[in-house]
């Protein structure tokens, strides 16, 4: 394992993985504070700790002995180091899929999604649900954890982007500009309707990629991150909004994102992000395996959900391109 870091959760050398773990040591995506690089190593090392909860994950998690393999940590190089990395990414869950298995990928920052997502496109069509407390749709050219999730929007293979938890008044974040092919759910509408509608806006029978910034719980679950909003998720329903989305769909990788050990208090994230890794690696294994099938996608590339077709009823607006959730009488933000 990387530098001496305990494999995750314990889980390390499958010889046929039905799940590949992979750190992404990496946080030059993200400009508001350094520090999302720690984050592979301290949720391993929070993983591999003697507290009671952590060794009831990794007793709860021993089905998948023998299942699971851990690919290390990608750390960037002097030089150009964005480019060896996500090729670097790009390699690894190419390898992995290419053998039938999930992937699972801990940041880093942001940014990390991209290479990952690049590369699930080039297999096929791929669904993506994003659990965020901010959309990353803003405009620039460079790619970073505010830029990202529009760079993927204009990927090929990328059939649909499902944003849910936005709390709906960050600077940068356009929820009144409409992006074709997404979906925004507000975290308060998450609430009002449920993790299983906010699911029904993913095309059915697709390949999926889930992207968890950790920022998408409030930040009195999780605090230690770079942009904490109030206002947030639970645990629990970000666990249901998993397990509702990967129902149906071939959940082929799953990543979390923008946990800042440095910005940590009492290990609560790190005890936060354990839990989400837990479910994911479950959910990743029973999606996954050798050789196992590819689900012919139900619509074709470029489809999104339609109102009533498994799309919470009442709320639903059609903003030209954009489908979003609003809060019943709200008011929307101004631009
Ligand atoms: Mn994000």
């Amino acid at each position: 394992m990387t530098r001496g870091l305990p494999a995750l959760f314990g889980l390390a050398r499958a010889a046929a993985p039905r799940v590949v773990v992979c750190g992404v040591a990496w946080d030059g995506g993200n400009g508001v504070a350094p520090g999302a690089r720690g984050a592979p190593a301290a949720l391993r090392l929070h993983a591999a700790g003697d507290g009671a909860l952590e060794r009831a994950l990794r007793g709860s998690l021993a089905p998948l002995r023998g299942a699971v393999a851990d690919a290390g940590d990608v750390e960037p190089v002097p030089g150009e180091p964005r480019a060896w990395m996500d090729r670097r990414i790009e390699e690894v869950c190419g390898a992995a899929w290419g053998a039938g298995a999930g992937v699972l990928l801990l940041g880093g920052d942001h940014s990390v999604t991209h290479a990952a997502v690049r590369r699930a496109g080039e297999d096929g069509p791929v669904a993506l649900l994003w659990l965020d407390a901010h959309t990353d749709t803003a405009e620039g050219p460079a790619l970073t954890h505010k830029t990202v999730a529009r760079a993927l929007l204009g990927l090929p293979g990328v059939t649909a982007l499902v944003q849910a938890g936005f709390r709906g008044y960050t600077l940068d974040d356009e929820l009144g500009r409409p992006l074709a092919g997404r979906t925004v759910v507000t975290a308060a509408d998450v609430r009002r309707h449920g993790p299983r509608a906010v699911a029904g806006f993913l095309p059915r029978g697709t390949r999926l990629y889930v992207s968890v910034d950790i920022d998408v719980l409030d930040p009195s679950v999780a605090p230690g991150t770079a942009t904490p909003v109030p206002g947030g998720l639970t645990l629990d329903e970000v666990l249901a909004l998993l397990r509702h989305a990967a129902d149906g769909r071939r959940l082929i990788g799953c990543d979390l994102v923008e946990v800042n050990p440095g910005r940590d208090s009492g290990a609560r994230t790190l005890q936060a992000g354990c839990v989400l890794l837990r479910e994911a690696m479950l959910l990743l294994a029973a999606s996954g395996g050798p050789r196992a099938e590819v689900n012919a996608p139900a619509r074709g590339a470029g489809a999104r959900p339609r109102a009533g077709e498994g799309a919470p009823d009442g709320v639903l607006r059609d903003a030209a391109e954009a489908w979003i959730l609003e809060p019943a009488g709200a008011e929307r933000p101004p631009g």
